[in-house]
């Protein structure tokens, strides 16, 4: 962790089918996704999780429970979050889960095109940043959409780790961004599928290549994005971002975390 702390917005993605294991009932709970393009939510396909890592449920303040790593709930409850323990220095656990019991679950996600999207494998997360998990928008981000075309494409691994065919092959790439005066050509090209496919990327497991991938294609979208989607199409990424945000926030679907 850096001197300067870096702002992520938090989206909150509401769990459409609680698991009776979950003994919660009624309350609304979330798995919630550490981001740094908030304006890009429109283009949610699905979330991801790393199988082998250790999650919790945790309560926030609200009454609402929140899916999230360990280490990330202590520092919600630093930033009060979640909810007070009196006497206590980290915030408490109702259960502990692994990210292969949260894969399949059903999710309905803020500004997505889709009623309903699914809990993937990633197996490049890191547990140390963010909440461990990711929100999924293959048109802007390299890794999402090379992991969902992996899932896509491999049987094998589906069968491996339980992931069904329907919680994948019928999400679309969604075009959220075009490009100024450029063209269709150029809006192609700067768009995540088109830089992955051009550096042959072969699994998401590829990480050199898809660092430079996402160098590429988060600079073109951040000083040369326009929206195509939403309350804000036809107006520029960097004039907008934080207005998507404080919008999200405001209608509570998503808030604002620091690391
Ligand atoms: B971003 P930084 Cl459209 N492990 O959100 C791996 N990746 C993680 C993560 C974790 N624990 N937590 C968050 N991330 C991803 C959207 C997005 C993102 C787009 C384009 C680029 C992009 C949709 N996924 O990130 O290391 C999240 O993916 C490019 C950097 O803190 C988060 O923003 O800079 C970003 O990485 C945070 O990465």
């Amino acid at each position: 962790e850096g001197v300067n702390p870096q702002e992520y917005t938090l989206i909150k993605l509401r769990v459409k089918e609680i698991p009776e294991a979950w003994d919660l009932e009624d309350t609304p709970v979330f798995l919630v996704a550490a981001t740094l393009r908030p304006e890009t939510m429109y283009g949610q396909t699905n979330c991801f999780v790393l199988p082998e890592g250790q999650y919790g449920l945790f309560r926030t303040k609200e009454g609402e429970i929140f899916v999230c790593s360990q280490r990330s709930a202590l520092n919600m409850y630093y930033q009060d979050i979640l909810e007070e323990k009196e006497n206590s220095t980290s915030p408490r656990c109702l259960m502990s889960l692994s990210g292969q019991e949260l894969v399949g679950l059903p999710l309905e996600a803020p500004l997505c095109q889709y009623s309903t999207i699914h809990v993937l494998p990633m197996f490049t997360i890191s547990m140390s940043k963010g909440t461990g998990v990711v929100t999924s928008v293959p048109a802007e981000a390299p890794d999402d959409y090379i992991c969902l075309r992996d899932w896509k494409t491999r049987a094998n691994w589906r069968d491996q780790y339980n992931v069904k065919e329907e919680w994948c092959v019928p999400f679309e790439v969604q075009e959220i961004l075009t490009f100024d005066g450029d063209g269709e050509d150029e809006a192609s090209f700067a768009s995540a599928p088109a830089v992955c496919e051009q550096m042959k990327i072969g699994s998401h497991r590829e990480k050199d290549k898809l660092a430079a991938a996402k160098k590429e294609v988060y600079q073109k979208g951040f000083y040369s994005g326009i929206m195509n989607v939403g309350a804000y199409k036809g107006q520029k990424v960097a004039d907008v971002k934080a207005k998507i945000k404080e919008d999200l926030i405001e209608k509570g679907e998503a808030l604002a975390y620091f690391e």
